[in-house]
């Protein structure tokens, strides 16, 4: 999890002064993050994945990545935030 937001930080404090890419990187991450979101959802939707707990998320990602559904509000307004800073920064 600090690996994660470490990482994620430096594309966030990178995005100052990349502009373009760090904005092409962040959508790339905001589709991956709401691909991941939505695929859990559905996969335990469709009966395709164990949901004892039924929260729509499958149990075993649950186990390893509870942070990272638990954080889900956080962690899309971080790259909400840095998608807007990107794009100020492509557009001014
Ligand atoms: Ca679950």
């Amino acid at each position: 999890m600090f690996i994660f937001f470490f990482v994620f930080s430096s594309i966030i404090f990178k995005s100052f002064k990349m502009g373009y890419e760090a904005l092409v990187v962040l959508i790339f991450i905001a589709c991956l993050f709401g691909g991941v979101y939505w695929y859990a959802g559905y996969s335990t939707r469709s009966g395709g994945a164990v949901d004892e707990n039924q929260n729509f998320i499958p149990d075993s990602w649950e186990k390893n990545f509870g942070w990272f559904f638990s954080g889900k509000g956080i962690i899309m307004l971080i790259v909400g935030i840095g998608i807007g800073y990107a794009l100020a920064n492509v557009v001014g």
